[in-house]
């Protein structure tokens, strides 16, 4: 491994890349407007950034929306959506590509994209193009953040605090327990759910770590079984009542911070890739994947 691995240096830019995206995102075209019927869609860690902006949307009165993965997405015209949102930062994606080839013509549509130069954008109505965010490691950070930062912006949030936060997250010291950890139970509610599963993926992809992730009301309807000493349950916005202390009873480290907890999934991507470094694993070319899934069968519509 390099010294410094594209992981390293792409996750370092997001404050950076997070105020261009806002930028753009206050414009008011091409994403939906309030009021409008939205299904979102994405794969993998894309899918993840669709849950909180789903989330966001709904909790900020926009208008129904509803977060799909590309491949499980219910888009018939009985469900009556007015605009479908795709997130992919490669653009080849084919569950994606299957999705905007099957609502062509019949439910506009607009693509978050890292590489404009692909499939996805023929086959979108609209683009927002995010080729400052693109990235060369497999593992996403900075294009995933930087769509949701985008998004924000969009629903009219001030993310200026998130950008500051996100430049103390890349300066913050990184306690030792979390790299050693022998597994990480990640939770959020509301928009952080999102970002808690995003979190779980991060470190099993950069790091073969075990993680799991469950809306946080819901840890303690069965999974809060797993949490015991030399574990970790990181808990992302809203603390429930009562939680930390029912973690605290099982031994595990209850982790919550103050900072915006977009900022705070930039730490645990930066926990994520010490893990690897620790386990002698290549954070930019994970075992198993790829930097999109790309199946043989043609887009159907
Ligand atoms: C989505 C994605 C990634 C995942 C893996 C395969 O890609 O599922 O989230 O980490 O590398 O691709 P995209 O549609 O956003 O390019």
């Amino acid at each position: 491994m390099s010294e410094t691995s594209y992981m390293e240096q792409e996750l370092g830019s997001q404050p950076e890349t997070w105020r261009q995206a806002a930028r753009i995102g206050v414009a008011a075209e091409p994403l939906p407007k309030a009021g409008r019927r939205v299904a979102v869609v994405g794969c993998g860690t894309s899918w993840f950034m669709a849950q909180s902006y789903a989330a966001l949307r709904e909790a900020a009165g926009q208008g129904v929306t509803d977060p799909f993965a590309a491949s499980e997405a219910f888009l018939g015209s009985d469900r009556g959506y007015d605009a479908v949102v795709a997130i992919t930062r490669s653009g080849t994606t084919t569950e994606v590509l299957r999705v905007l080839d099957a609502v062509k013509g019949r439910i506009p549509t607009v693509t978050i994209i890292g590489d404009p130069e692909t499939p996805a954008v023929a086959l979108s109505d609209a683009t927002v193009a995010l080729p400052f965010a693109d990235e060369k490691s497999v593992v996403q950070t900075r294009f995933a953040t930087t769509a949701l930062a985008l998004l924000r912006a969009h629903l009219g949030e001030d993310i200026s605090r998130a950008v500051t936060d996100a430049e103390e997250a890349l300066a913050a010291p990184l306690d030792k327990e979390w790299v050693d950890a022998e597994q990480f139970s990640f939770l959020g509610s509301g928009w952080t759910f999102g970002l808690a599963n995003e979190a779980a993926l991060k470190m099993r992809e950069a790091s073969q770590s075990w993680t799991e992730s469950y809306p946080a009301m819901e840890y303690r309807h069965g999974p809060i079984a797993i949490a015991a000493p030399g574990r970790v349950t990181w808990l992302f916005g809203q603390a429930p009542e009562g939680l930390e202390a029912d973690v605290a009873r099982t031994g595990a480290r209850f982790v919550h911070h103050a900072r915006d907890p977009l900022a705070d999934l930039v730490l645990v991507q930066r926990v994520a890739l010490e893990r690897a470094r620790a386990r002698g694993l290549d954070p930019d070319n994970p075992r198993s994947l790829t930097r999109s899934v790309m199946l043989d069968t043609p887009a159907a519509s």
